[in-house]
């Protein structure tokens, strides 16, 4: 009897200790992934099994915006828990550690380092991958790593040896290209599979003694959209692939609109369509997503056949939207919401599975939101709000909506129906989600709509700093007093003709 009693308490005893494991976690970030994810329906041909099957055994977020419409400013604020508006990163550069404000600054990553997990990184996490190889000059040696250990950088991998595409305006930048390659459906030259390996070792090499964090960030869809036939093969060849647009979708934008973008590598609508690359570029997007959802598929395997997958906490974001031709461009740096949505899945433990939450969710959110599902100690000074209800029950209430902003006044408020956004010249956009998904019709003039634009108005943010020092590349600022806008470095004026 008493050997039975001693049996049960050691049981209970052993299901405690492994309940108080800290779970592991596995932060995977995609490069310019909007919302053409199978589950979240942007695209209604967009096929990616891995991370729907992730988001049937996690909660998927519906409505997650991105901070800013750029890689270096999101990212830095989602590692941060920090607002662009607060850190004052609008442009592809600085690395904010050169701020003498951020240097010492607990990134998401360290925070979980301080707490006896292993970190570790592979791919594009930061804009600059895992952080400087060599520290600034001025950063003292004492100052902790970004990662404890890096893997391979990733990237664009094998490229063909001249462009595939024709040479694109405004500069035929490199990047601007897409198609089939390599010819010989190798995926293995591909940074992406690269990435991928790397972490599967490390997953399959995980410590036994700590838990880790491990963060995989995988390059593509971003441009150049190269892919491997197969993963074209899964897309019809034809203009069925093509994403709805309004011809005239721009003429009840202010032209501030255009200033956010003025003058980009990123080829505008009418050069697709001039150059029949239209059908082209979203098919190659569309075959590049795909081909990222399986390199991941191969991330979620190896959790499971290590036996790792009920004790370590998945996330999988996109950094911000991409255009495809929607309101006439191709690229990122807008408001709306092909520019600022983005796929956010949790899975793993405390989290409920088969959710999908349709309550606006920021990628601020995931730095407070993971450390709660960690069961670290919470951060006082983190600008995101912790999850964990929705993860719970989709259904919990959330007050906030959510926030993007790209440089200094010019910002959009996200609620669970609508769309609002202010430029820093005052013009203003309001789209009734629900009655008009694709936001074609700016209702910002209508004065019926008074309450809406009040109610919206009072969510911006408070602080809204100017661009840190050494900010560069698509940096604009603005002189109400003078009207001039000032892009890249370059006056722009009201009769300006817009780049094409
Ligand atoms: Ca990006
Ligand atoms: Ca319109």
């Amino acid at each position: 009897m008493l050997r039975v009693v001693f049996f049960l308490i050691g049981m209970v005893l052993a299901v405690t200790a492994r309940a108080a494991e800290p779970p592991n976690v596995l932060f995977i970030a995609i490069d310019d992934q909007n919302d053409w994810i199978g589950h979240l329906g942007g695209h209604p041909l967009a096929k990616t099994p891995h991370l729907d099957a992730l988001a049937a055994r996690g909660t998927s977020f519906t409505n997650a915006h991105c901070q800013a419409p750029l890689c270096n400013p999101s990212r830095t604020s989602l590692m941060l828990g920090l607002r662009p508006t607060t850190t004052g990163i609008y442009g592809l550069a600085p690395w904010f550690r050169t701020i003498p404000q951020w240097a010492d600054r607990v990134s998401l990553p360290q925070h979980f380092a301080q707490h006896g997990y292993l970190t570790a990184a592979t791919g594009k996490i930061y804009h600059g991958g895992t952080g400087p190889r060599r520290r600034p000059k001025a950063a003292a040696d004492s100052r902790p790593p970004e990662f404890e250990i890096t893997g391979t950088f990733g990237g664009v991998g094998s490229r063909p040896p001249k462009k595939l595409t024709p040479p694109a305006p405004m500069g035929n930048h490199p990047a601007m290209d897409w198609g089939v390659w390599p010819p010989d459906n190798d995926d293995t030259k591909k940074g992406d599979y690269q990435v991928a390996s790397w972490t599967v070792e490390q997953i399959r090499n995980a410590p036994k003694d700590r838990p880790f964090f491990l963060a995989a960030g995988f390059f593509l869809p971003h441009v150049p959209c190269y892919a491997t036939q197969q993963w074209f093969d899964l897309y019809p060849g034809d203009d069925s692939v093509l994403p709805p647009f309004l011809a005239d979708d721009r003429d009840d934008t202010p032209r501030f609109s255009w200033y956010l973008h003025w003058s980009l590598p990123e080829p505008r609508l009418r050069w697709l369509r001039e150059n029949k690359q239209w059908q082209n570029l979203v098919r190659s997007y569309l075959a590049c997503t795909s081909f990222v959802d399986a390199q991941i598929g191969r991330l979620l395997n190896a959790l499971e056949e290590a036996g790792l997958a009920d004790n370590t906490i998945v996330v999988v974001w996109g950094d911000h939207g991409w255009h495809l031709g929607e309101k006439a461009i191709t690229g990122k740096n807008t408001l709306w919401d092909r520019g600022t949505k983005v796929p956010l899945i949790f899975a793993g433990p405390g989290v409920t599975a088969g959710q999908q939450c349709s309550q606006p969710a920021e990628l601020l959110d995931i730095y407070p939101t993971l450390i709660d599902l960690a069961g670290l100690p919470a951060r006082v000074d983190l600008e995101g709000s912790s999850l964990v209800p929705q993860l719970t029950n989709a259904a919990a209430p959330r007050a906030r909506p959510a926030l993007t902003s790209h440089n200094q006044g010019n910002h959009a408020v996200r609620s669970e129906r609508w769309r609002y956004i202010q430029y820093a010249d005052g013009t203003e956009e309001l789209y009734d989600m629900e009655a008009d998904p694709h936001e074609w019709q700016n209702l910002a003039g209508d004065p019926g709509q008074a309450a809406v634009l009040a109610a919206h108005r009072r969510w911006l943010p408070t602080i809204d700093r100017p661009p840190a020092p050494g900010s560069a590349h698509r940096v604009l600022t603005y002189d109400p007093a003078t009207d001039e806008a000032i892009w890249e470095g370059t006056t722009v004026r009201r009769a300006d003709t817009i780049p094409q």
